[in-house]
């Protein structure tokens, strides 16, 4: 038998195997399925032990490879408080770290190890520190249960049953939090209400934050930047009024008597319609300081958004920039400003937020979108390493070649992502978002580790380590973003969705035209200002596509350093993703890859169906290896995926040819849908609204051409 046929001959053996062995499972285990066995330990001190050690001693009970120890060793500055190491001594794994959160860490390190299949020999040795300070998520949940762009449910905070009971999700969440490294938690949406600061639901906190504690994990609040006047009964919530800030002081006094590990504020202010010091005339700096004066004495910090747009009128994309760089050396040293990772929204594919390479006093945060608004949301597999990656290598030059985003972020320490969990089963409903959730963590630990490796890391845990399941589906995972973006919105489009504000459910190129100015101004992309330059080059003509961000048009690429500035400027070193996102291109103008642009988008849009045409099958050749509770539910939405793909490539193809008359090019499949039939399909146009696949693939057969 040759090499390859004897493999594939086992491989197919292991794969029976598992396919006997693989036992229904609903998810709800996400990447630690292994069991906790019963009596998992028992101590023969009488030394009392904190909650957190306990935790350690029952996860490591599920270690069965060799004999194990922990030990704190207060001496060991080298590992900080959250780091660890991993050593063979006399024949036993031996975990040491200064803290019991330490220890925790590199039990799940080690469990992590066993879970992938490594054999832990006499040589093995880890040594790990967290790169980063706060390793957060942000949930945008409401008091009313709805999750903001939440996909998978209601919110899993349960506040109508809290303090008096608390579910045992809150532990499991915790559970799976510290396993990957994440220590911060906002409970609840930036769009916040004035109401989280009512003490009765500061109780409910507590309750939370008692839970997630031993976990190591810090609970923070966004607020409502009007809470003083809203529920304070002051006569408005002016910053510089003494009032207003006593009432700051006070609430945080009464937080930090409930929750005294509490961490602090995150605020999104005068930024689409919340309240903010601006209503005032006050700046940013104003609004964030008296916040930060009231939290100073108990360590808390606060975290402002630098997502401020549509007040001036100024191209969208620039105003972070025009707005904060003014108030540096402005805010208190406990503030801390959040950037999402690109200017505009979470889209597909934007380049670096400019404020990462010109800022240089105010520690910046980053915030990156786990739950996918704008990348299929609940429906597609999109997994996002690749594209988190991507930014945080990004060379903003700040300091000359290799100041990276990643590192800029270490000043501040923090890195957010927006969570994708709610109360579904398998918390993320599409089983592949849960490696979202899984990868933010591991790269918040560790910015360095490679998108692949993580990949097999959750596959491994999730499913199976068994190489034959692995090696295809890491494949696939990897050139889910890419695909997305050539199906979506390719070479830097961006935000032609069929909604602005409400669902951000399929696309509506078509809406992004002169004439209908509230489409515009929110996409952006140009304000709707007659004096701001340029406002007009977003639209698709007859003649072009395309935003021009160069020196000549808007001059967005000024607010890159060189080298970036020069680069994006000219089409010929432009980046090819960011074609249309700093440029105006002709529809038959030659591309330095010698078709033309017309050719080459029509390119983008049938490479990127022809990837997602291939899912179905990948996931089809793997079956063996998954129980069908989970494989069906995969198969299903890769189907529709597939299907989606199609729907975005024909509505943007047909649109396009609507407004430049080309002929379809040759190479590319011919339309399947009609556009006039495309343009009626609508959903629920609400913030926390996915459509079930039955419903788009209802949709899109009433679409089909006959
Ligand atoms: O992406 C947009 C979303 C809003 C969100 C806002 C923000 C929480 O469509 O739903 O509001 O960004 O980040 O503040």
């Amino acid at each position: 038998m040759s090499n390859t046929a004897r493999n594939a001959a086992l491989g197919l053996l292991l794969g029976l195997t598992t396919a006997i062995a693989a036992p229904a499972d609903d998810g709800s285990g996400l990447w630690l399925r292994t069991p906790i066995p019963e009596n998992a330990y028992h101590m023969d001190t009488d030394k009392p032990i904190s909650p957190t050690m306990n935790i350690v001693l029952s996860e490591l009970s599920r270690f069965r490879q060799r004999n194990w120890a922990v030990e704190t060793d207060k001496h060991r500055n080298d590992l900080g408080s959250e780091g660890f190491e991993i050593r063979i001594m006399n024949d036993m794994v031996k975990i040491r770290a200064q803290t019991d959160i330490g220890l925790l860490y590199g039990a799940y390190h080690l469990l992590r190890d066993q879970a992938c299949g490594s054999q832990i020999t006499d040589n093995y040795y880890v040594k790990e520190v967290p790169y980063y300070k706060y390793r957060m998520l942000n949930h945008w949940d409401n008091l009313d249960g709805t999750v903001e762009r939440g996909y998978a449910g209601n919110s899993i905070w349960k506040w109508d049953e809290l303090p008096g009971t608390v579910s045992p999700r809150y532990a499991e969440y915790a559970r799976a939090n510290a396993s990957i490294g994440i220590n911060a938690t906002v409970l609840n949406n930036v769009n916040a209400s004035p109401k989280m600061l009512l003490t009765e639901n500061l109780q409910k906190v507590k309750a939370i934050a008692d839970v997630l504690r031993p976990y190591g994990i810090r609970v923070f609040l966004s607020v409502n930047f009007a809470s003083p006047m809203v529920i304070g009964n002051l006569k408005d919530a002016d910053p510089l009024k003494t009032e207003v800030a006593a009432w700051w002081r006070d609430k945080a006094k009464e937080i930090y008597t409930l929750i005294p590990d509490f961490g602090g504020f995150l605020v999104k202010a005068n930024s689409e319609g919340q309240p903010g010091p601006c209503d005032y005339g006050r700046t940013h700096a104003d609004g964030a300081n008296v916040m930060a004066d009231a939290l100073k004495p108990y360590g808390g910090v606060v975290i402002w958004r630098a997502f401020v747009y549509g007040q001036k009128p100024q191209e969208r994309v620039q105003q972070a920039l025009l707005e904060f760089q003014p108030l540096e050396g402005k805010f208190r040293d406990n503030v801390i400003v959040q950037a999402k990772n690109g200017p505009l929204d979470f889209q597909p594919c934007e380049p670096f937020h400019p404020l990462f390479g010109k800022i240089t006093k105010i520690p910046l945060a980053m915030e990156f979108q786990i739950t996918q608004e704008y990348l299929g949301q609940s429906n597609h597999l999109a997994y996002l390493a690749t594209l988190w990656k991507e930014v945080l290598d990004s060379d903003t030059y700040q300091n000359g070649p290799g100041s990276t985003v990643a590192k800029k972020i270490a000043e501040s320490g923090m890195i957010a992502g927006v969570a994708n969990i709610g109360d579904d089963v398998n918390w993320t409903r599409h089983p592949f978002a849960q490696a979202n959730w899984y990868a933010f963590g591991r790269l918040a630990w560790n910015p360095d580790l490679k998108a692949d490796a993580i990949a097999k890391e959750w596959l491994a845990q999730t499913f199976t380590p068994n190489p034959a399941f692995v090696d295809p589906v890491c494949d696939m995972m990897m050139s889910s973003v890419p695909a997305i973006r050539q199906y979506m919105m390719p070479l830097g489009l961006a935000h032609i969705f069929a909604s602005t504000l409400g669902n951000h459910y399929g696309p509506g190129p078509w809406l992004y035209q002169t004439g209908n100015e509230s489409f515009l101004k929110y996409a952006s992309l140009l304000s709707t200002n007659e004096n701001v330059p340029g406002r007009k080059v977003f639209d698709a003509t007859e003649t072009e596509l395309g935003a021009d961000r160069t020196k000549k048009g808007t001059g967005t690429v000024m607010q890159y350093n060189a080298p970036l500035c020069d680069q994006f400027n000219d089409l010929k070193t432009c980046p090819e993703r960011y074609w249309l996102w700093f440029h105006r291109i002709g529809w038959k103008q030659k591309m330095p890859t010698g078709d033309t642009f017309w050719e080459h988008l029509c390119g983008q849009f049938e490479s990127g169906a022809k990837t997602a045409a291939t899912y179905p099958g990948i996931w089809e050749s793997v079956k063996i290896y998954v129980d069908p509770e989970r494989y069906n539910l995969v198969l299903g939405r890769l189907k529709l995926q597939a299907r989606e793909a199609v729907w975005w490539k024909d509505a943007c193809i047909l649109f396009y040819q609507s407004v430049n008359k080309l002929p379809l090019p040759k190479g590319i499949t011919p339309p399947i849908y009609d556009l006039a039939k495309l343009k009626r399909i609508s959903f629920p146009n609400n913030v926390h609204f996915c459509p079930k696949p039955e419903d788009v693939n209802r949709a899109l057969d009433g679409a089909l051409k006959k």
